[in-house]
């Protein structure tokens, strides 16, 4: 791991606007009250210039820089490390059955996360670039999911500020709303936009929305 600057104490948190993997994180800071211990510096992507390459050579976000300089990336993995920071509640529970029932719902939003992360990227693609085999396998697996999680919306709900799966399902269809336009993920799920709106009204979200793209 790279060492940080000598005299940095405070953790990091590299994001970019448009990731809604970076935008969970960023949401459970603000749902955990850890946000004022933590910078959050926002980092251009794809870019050999971007101020994230000296401390993740992977040039991914979100990207947790603690003060020693070790940079932890996978946004399951930060979740993890925020709650041994001392917040008022956790973003996962710390074990017995709880844990792993969170971890499935979490494999869960975060495969489908995946496709669609496939799915936009190959839309980014000039139109004779892109392959119709890749469009449709992952328009039917995200429809797929989606319709899985409208058939068990109920068991989505909650109390209080939300844990690691429900911000991370939040983002996620925060980013077809804004990001990923091209798949019109509410038709025919009128329970998961009744839960998606509810969700996106927090401040949390409202103070991350991603910016609108084309796709
Ligand atoms: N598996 C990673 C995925 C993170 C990821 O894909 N981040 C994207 C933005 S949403 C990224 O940084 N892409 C830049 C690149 O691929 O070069 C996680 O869970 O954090």
């Amino acid at each position: 791991m790279l060492r940080a600057k000598a005299g940095r104490t405070q953790v990091r948190l590299y994001y970019s606007a448009g990731s809604p993997f970076a935008r969970a994180v960023r949401i459970a800071l603000r749902e955990t009250a850890l946000l004022p211990g933590i910078e959050e510096v926002e980092a251009t992507l794809r870019d050999p210039a971007s101020v994230l390459l000296p401390h993740n050579p992977v040039g991914r976000v979100p990207t947790l820089v603690l003060p020693d300089g070790t940079a932890l990336t996978e946004t399951v993995l930060i979740f993890d490390h925020l709650d041994t920071m001392g917040a008022p509640h956790r973003l996962l529970p710390a074990e017995g059955p709880v844990r792993w029932q969170a971890q499935a719902a979490l494999g869960r939003v975060i495969g489908m996360l995946d496709g669609i992360a496939v799915w936009n990227r190959e839309l980014r693609r000039p139109p004779e670039e892109r392959s119709p085999a890749v469009l449709a396998l992952e328009a039917t697996r995200a429809d797929r999911v989606a319709d899985a999680l409208e058939a068990e919306a109920d068991s989505w709900a909650f109390a209080g500020a939300p844990d690691a799966p429900r911000i991370l399902l939040g983002c996620i269809l925060g980013y077809a709303e804004r990001r990923h336009r091209a798949w019109p993920w509410r038709e025919g799920r009128p329970k998961l936009v009744a839960w998606y709106e509810g969700i996106a009204a927090r401040p949390s979200f409202a103070a991350t929305l991603p910016p609108l793209s084309g796709i």
